[in-house]
């Protein structure tokens, strides 16, 4: 079968990193390399290219079209089912991806055939044998079918690693980046996390346990990965001292030499401050580190493991490793001003070489979403606004104008006064440099007009 695969693009009224930041589609190529045997498979990354998605679709002729999804996705996704249906209503459409699997429900609609909860192996080549033979789907493991009243087994599971495709996405690479390194890979070593913060959506994905991938077959992947640089997407990389010893000792026997990216907790950092040097010396060039709150209350209230003095250990090996922190927060909606304030000259004892700041979102379905539901601003259908971009939470404290301003005021002092320039140019080049002032410029001036909106 011909089978083309889709990444939507961002929409306008989505407010995301998406128009300036974007990696390459790993579940796409993980799809692609479970059905590349058997099936002419491509893959169309509209938010990397520039193609007309109804050409494209008349030139491949496809019998299955897939696309992938996140929250903000569910409404594009919907209007280039109804284009694919509306050029040819026999071609099957699949919606599969981030979305798909934490609000199936969100996709069931007359256009798209076969919604993919997780995908494994099974239930792929199962689903695909079933179409090639053009026979009715019976109910299978993680999918809903329109023809079966989108009902499901009722099985619970997650995704399964797979190694993904990197050749399906050749003509989109030089594009993939992660902010400033670019052309940049991504690579999932390990997944799940142990931790549970309760905001955190990346463990009821991924699992609450982490599930490590044989290092040689890791290392086995970066050997095929073209790009000088590698964002390592694992929850936290630097979970397990041994792994990472080994880690470095396999890239040192096989003279391995990338720049490496990595999420990190404050914890393994503290832990695994010798090993960090050897990483170092290896490529680790960045950790990003979820330091959340200037407040232990919150912190605690966010089930997170960390301590505020914990963090500003972490920032300190960090420095002395050199490592650059690129540090997240969590701008939370029962600030005043004075929070506000005490958070600033936080990030400013940590000194992140970057920060950046999200407003708490809770998005449907979650423990966060009960909790907020009087205060929440969007239907849990305006899939536009759950960009994890935008204040979704009222305020408790400040009006929403107060509060935007605050929120303006801070991302101007974090990135006009602390984020590192010197660093930016220094690691990414002027060009580079210039490319992320003006997303970040994009980004405030959203911020002023929802603030002048209020
Ligand atoms: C790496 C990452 C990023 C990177 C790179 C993303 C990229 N490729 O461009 C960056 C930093 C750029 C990023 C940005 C954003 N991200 Co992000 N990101 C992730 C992260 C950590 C991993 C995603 C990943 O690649 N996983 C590995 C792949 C293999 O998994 P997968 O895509 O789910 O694919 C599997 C299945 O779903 C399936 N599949 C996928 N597609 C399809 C399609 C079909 C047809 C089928 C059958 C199957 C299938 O195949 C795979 C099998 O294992 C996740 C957290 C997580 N652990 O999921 C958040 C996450 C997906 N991001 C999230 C968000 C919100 C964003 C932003 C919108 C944030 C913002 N405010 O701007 C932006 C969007 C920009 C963009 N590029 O789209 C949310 C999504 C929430 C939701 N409900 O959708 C998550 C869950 C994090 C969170 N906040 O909790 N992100
Ligand atoms: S440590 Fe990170 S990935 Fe793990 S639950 Fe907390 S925020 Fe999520």
């Amino acid at each position: 079968m011909r089978i083309l695969l889709v990444r939507p693009q961002r929409r306008k009224k989505s407010i995301t990193l998406g128009e300036f930041m974007f990696s390459e589609p790993l579940g796409l190529e993980c799809v692609a390399a479970l059905l590349r045997d058997k099936h002419e498979v491509k893959i169309l990354d509209l938010m990397a290219g520039k193609e007309d998605f109804s050409r494209e679709l008349i030139s491949f002729s496809p019998q299955v079209v897939g696309f992938t999804s996140l929250c903000v996705d569910v409404q594009g996704v919907k209007e280039l089912a109804r284009k694919t249906k509306e050029i040819n209503e026999n071609i099957i459409i699949l919606a599969g991806g981030t979305q798909a699997f934490l609000a199936p429900e969100n996709f069931f609609c007359g256009e798209i055939d076969h919604i993919v909860k997780y995908t494994t192996q099974d239930n792929i080549r199962k689903l695909f044998a079933y179409l090639e033979k053009g026979e009715n789907v019976p109910l299978i493991d993680g999918i809903y079918s329109r023809e079966n009243g989108f009902l499901s087994t009722g099985i619970s599971g997650i995704n399964e690693y797979i190694v993904p495709d990197r050749e399906a996405t050749e003509k989109y690479r030089s594009y993939y980046t992660y902010f400033g390194y670019q052309p940049c890979a991504l690579l999932q070593t390990s997944r799940g996390c142990s931790s549970h913060c309760n905001f955190c959506l990346r463990w009821r994905i991924e699992g609450g346990q982490e599930q490590d991938e044989p290092l040689e077959d890791v290392i086995a992947q970066i050997k095929r990965i073209a790009e000088p640089s590698i964002m390592i997407i694992d929850n936290n990389f630097l979970y397990n001292k041994e792994r990472l010893e080994r880690f470095c000792h396999l890239l040192e026997a096989s003279n391995i030499q990338k720049n490496f990216i990595c999420y990190a907790s404050v914890e393994s950092i503290i832990h695994h401050r010798g090993t960090l040097k050897r990483l170092s010396k290896n490529g680790l060039r960045a950790c990003l580190v979820g330091y959340e709150s200037f407040k232990a209350e919150e912190l605690e209230g966010y089930n997170k493991k960390a301590t505020i003095n914990g963090n500003i250990i972490a920032a300190e090996i960090l420095k002395e490793v050199d490592i650059a922190c690129w540090a997240s927060f969590i701008l939370n909606p029962d600030w005043d001003t004075k929070d506000f304030l005490q958070f600033r000259k936080h990030v400013k004892e940590l000194a992140p070489e970057i920060s950046s700041l999200t407003p708490l979102t809770a998005l449907p379905g979650t423990f966060l979403y009960n909790k907020y539901k009087e205060r929440i601003f969007f239907a849990p259908d305006d899939y536009d606004q759950w960009s994890f971009s935008v204040v979704s939470i009222k305020p408790s404290k400040l009006s929403l104008r107060h509060y935007y301003f605050e929120v303006l005021k801070t991302n101007l002092y974090v990135n006009l006064l602390l984020n590192n320039p010197s660093y930016m140019i220094q690691q990414f080049g002027l060009g580079t440099f210039l490319g992320l002032a003006k997303g970040s410029l994009k980004f405030l001036l959203i911020y002023i007009k929802l603030m002048v909106k209020g």
